[in-house]
């Protein structure tokens, strides 16, 4: 059911600080950028190399009570989520479900760029906050 990566979210403090550093440092641009209201995330798609694989997705707090602002606070920045590109999350939802996960919404999310999303629990995928992504 999980086609690919979808991309690797990583949690920063300040968006545009961290746009700056992967430019200057890794020469890697932004192709997305949007804030989410209802994750209360600003965050940016960027792209590497010939932009063909998975994305970097820079994540920073929109709002304090946000899960960004809370995973910054216990943890600091740093990877925060791994996201799979899936074909109907519902249907992955649900299997997952039937195999004793838990996922985190009961219907999907809106997620980057219109796409849906869920989360499987990180205490039931191995420590990872495993992201299912249906591409709008
Ligand atoms: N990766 C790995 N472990 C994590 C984690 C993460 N991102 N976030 C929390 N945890 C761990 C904590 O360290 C804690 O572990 P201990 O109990 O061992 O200390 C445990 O999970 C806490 O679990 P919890 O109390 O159930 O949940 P929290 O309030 O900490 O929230 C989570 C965690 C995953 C439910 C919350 O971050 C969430 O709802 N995430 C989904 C939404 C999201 O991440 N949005 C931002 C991205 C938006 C997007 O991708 O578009």
């Amino acid at each position: 059911e999980f086609l690919r990566i979808d991309h690797v979210g990583v949690a920063v403090p300040d968006l545009d600080d961290a746009l700056r550093f992967y430019a200057e440092m890794f020469g890697m641009h932004v192709v997305h950028e949007e804030t989410n209201e209802d994750q209360g995330v600003r965050e940016a798609m960027l792209a590497v190399g010939d932009g063909t694989g998975p994305r970097l997705q820079l994540l920073a707090p929109a709002r304090p009570d946000s899960a960004i602002a809370k995973f910054l606070d216990r943890s600091g920045p740093g990877l925060q989520q791994l996201a799979y590109t899936v074909a109907d999350v519902e249907a992955t939802a649900a299997a997952l479900r039937a195999r004793g996960l838990r996922l985190l919404y009961d219907t999907p999310r809106r997620g980057t760029a219109g796409s849906r999303i869920n989360f499987v629990h990180p205490k039931d995928a191995g420590g990872v906050l495993v992201e299912l992504v249906e591409p709008a």
